[in-house]
C-alpha cells in the first residue's frame, strides 16, 4: 500500500529475539546431546581495544542452504553469519576469521558466502582437497581465504596422507597463504618435523590442545613452547580454555590461564584470539562468550599485549593486503 512502511525487522542481538539455536535446518537433524552455543551470553566486563579480531570461529550451514557434508563426524544446529556478526558486534569485536568447520568438509560454500557478505570485516581459513584447482584457490582467495586448515584431530577427520598436505601447503605458499594446524598435545612428537619443514607461515589452534592438568613446566608443553621457539614461521591461538579446562572450569577458566599467559608472554608478536563461536563437540558445558571475553585480560595482562594479540597480530596476518 503506497505510504506505508515495510515493518522494520528487529536487529538480531544475543539473548534477544530469534538468537537462541533452533537445531539444524534442511534434512538435517542435530546430533542428540549436540550443546548449542550459549542463549544469552553476558556482556562482558573487558571491552577489547578498537579494531579487535575474533580470530576463531565458524559458521555452521544453515542446513537448508549450505548442506553439511557427507563425510562430516557431526551434525551441529545451524550457526549463520547473521548470527555470527550479532556475537561480533554485542561483543565489541570489528572482525572475524571465519575457520572452516569439518561439518563441512572440503565445501566452503558458507564459509565463502560469509565472506563475501561481510564488507570485508571477514577473512577465511579453507579445507581443500588435492584435487582442488588453481582457478578455485584464486576465487577462494578472492573472497578472503588467507589459508587452508589441516586437522589430526581424528575424531574429526579421516587421515590425509603427510605428501598430498606438503603439495598443499607448496601450492599455498604461492599465494602467500599461511597453513593453520590442529592437533592434540600427545600427536606432537610425531609431528614435529612435518611441522617444522612447512614452508608456510603456521598457526596452531588452541596452544596445541596441551593437558592443562599437566604443569606448565613439564615435557609435553615444553615440547610446544619449542616448536614456536625454533620456528620462527610458527604462531598460535590461544583460545578455547572451554575446550582445554579440566578441575578449574567457567567462567574464569584458572588452570589454562598459565598456559595461554606463558605464550602470550614469550611471542607476544606471533599470538591470535578467538571465541571459537558456535563452539563445536564441547561436552561438559557451553561457555558464555562475554565470559570467555573476559578470560582475555587474565592471559593479556598489559593493554600493550591486548593490542598486539587481537588487534595487530590478527591484522598484519589477514588484513595485509
Ligand atoms: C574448534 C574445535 C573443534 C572442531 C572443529 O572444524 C571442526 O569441526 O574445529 C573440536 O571439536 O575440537 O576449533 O572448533
Amino acid at each position: 500500500m503506497s505510504g506505508m512502511r515495510p515493518a522494520a525487522r528487529a536487529p538480531l542481538v544475543p539473548g534477544g529475539p530469534g538468537w537462541a539455536a533452533a537445531g539444524a535446518s534442511g534434512p538435517f537433524t542435530m546430533d542428540p546431546g549436540w550443546l548449542p552455543y550459549h542463549p544469552a551470553p553476558a556482556w562482558p566486563a573487558f571491552r577489547v581495544p578498537r579494531g579487535a579480531v575474533d580470530a576463531h570461529c565458524h559458521v555452521f550451514g544453515p542446513g537448508s542452504r549450505f548442506p553439511f557434508a557427507p563425510e562430516r563426524k557431526y551434525t551441529p544446529c545451524d550457526a549463520s553469519k547473521e548470527h555470527l556478526w550479532a556475537l561480533r558486534d554485542f561483543l565489541g569485536f570489528e572482525r572475524n576469521v571465519i575457520v572452516q568447520a569439518t561439518c563441512h568438509g572440503a565445501d566452503n560454500r558458507a564459509l565463502v558466502d560469509a565472506l563475501r557478505s561481510s564488507d570485508g570485516r571477514a577473512r577465511g581459513i579453507a579445507t581443500v582437497r588435492p584435487t582442488v584447482t588453481d582457478a578455485e584457490l584464486h576465487e577462494l582467495d578472492a573472497a578472503g581465504v588467507r589459508g587452508v586448515r589441516f586437522n589430526f584431530v581424528r575424531r574429526l577427520v579421516d587421515t590425509t596422507p603427510r605428501e598430498v598436505l606438503a603439495d598443499i601447503a607448496s601450492r599455498v605458499a604461492a599465494l602467500d597463504w599461511h597453513v593453520v594446524i590442529y592437533f592434540e598435545a600427545e600427536e606432537l612428537a610425531e609431528l614435529y618435523d612435518f611441522f617444522a619443514t612447512l614452508p608456510t607461515l603456521v598457526v596452531v589452534d588452541h596452544m596445541g590442545r596441551p593437558d592443562v592438568a599437566k604443569p606448565v613446566d613439564g615435557p609435553e608443553f615444553a615440547l610446544f613452547l619449542r616448536l614456536m621457539r625454533e620456528c620462527p614461521n610458527v604462531w598460535s591461538k590461544v583460545s578455547c580454555p572451554d575446550r582445554l579446562t579440566r578441575s578449574s572450569g567457567p567462567p574464569l577458566y584458572q588452570g589454562v590461564v598459565p598456559f595461554a599467559r606463558r605464550v602470550v608472554e614469550s611471542f607476544p608478536d606471533r599470538v591470535l584470539w578467538g571465541t571459537d563461536w558456535p563452539h563445536p563437540n564441547l561436552k561438559s558445558h557451553m561457555p558464555d562468550d562475554g565470559a570467555l571475553v573476559d578470560f582475555v585480560p587474565k592471559i593479556a595482562p598489559t593493554s600493550e599485549l591486548q593490542r598486539r594479540l587481537l588487534v595487530d597480530n590478527p591484522m598484519r596476518l589477514y588484513w595485509n593486503r
